[in-house]
């Protein structure tokens, strides 16, 4: 499995699966899941009403998975992170599982090349540094990585790419 870190907009990113970082509703919002859903365009929110409509939307730290409609890539995993307010191993496991589960939706639909946003770090809060570890040793720990080609983490802003940067970097030493 190569791991890759890029500066980017992950709508752009031309891969098996992209995630979203999403609601419990999944009907859209803001951020990440804002941009997907308009580039992406209208099939990406028909398969998510679908999935609402049979399940009742999408639990924190699960995944459901989705068209990718008119972007590059072939589908969107769609994760709902928690909401951060301090209650760190609780929250810790929930973003923990956002990765676990969004690997495992990969795994089983035969996903060979995947690309994360920092799920959590906008709107909800959740420290970037914290996350990112979160991020790095939940794929480095996925008990069916060698399922998988690539694994992409993109980021939107420069803080969070270097926060990425450093503790990459720190592997290696
Ligand atoms: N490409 C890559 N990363 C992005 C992009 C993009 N186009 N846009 C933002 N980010 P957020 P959350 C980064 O707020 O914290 C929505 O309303 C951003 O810089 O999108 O999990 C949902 O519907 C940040 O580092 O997601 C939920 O209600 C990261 O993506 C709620 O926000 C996540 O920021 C989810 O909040």
């Amino acid at each position: 499995m190569i791991l890759q870190l890029v500066k980017a907009d992950i709508t752009e990113i031309c891969v098996d699966a992209i995630v979203n970082a999403a609601n419990t509703s999944l009907l859209g919002g803001g951020g990440v899941d804002g941009a997907i859903h308009r580039k992406g365009g209208k099939a990406i929110l028909d398969d998510c009403i679908a999935i609402r409509n049979k399940q009742g939307g999408c639990k924190v730290g699960q995944a459901v998975i989705t068209t990718a409609g008119n972007l590059p890539a072939k589908y969107v995993i769609h994760t709902v992170g928690p909401v951060w307010n301090g209650d760190k191993e609780e929250k810790n496991n929930l973003l923990k599982a956002c990765y676990q589960n969004s690997l495992e939706l990969a795994v089983q639909n035969n996903i060979k090349t995947i690309a994360f946003p920092g799920i959590s770090t906008g709107i909800y809060r959740f420290p970037k540094d914290r996350a990112a570890e979160i991020a790095i040793k939940s794929v480095r720990d996925f008990y069916k990585i060698s399922e998988i080609d690539k694994v992409i983490f993109v980021c939107f802003d420069e803080e969070s790419y270097e926060i990425y940067t450093g503790l990459l970097e720190r592997e290696l030493l």
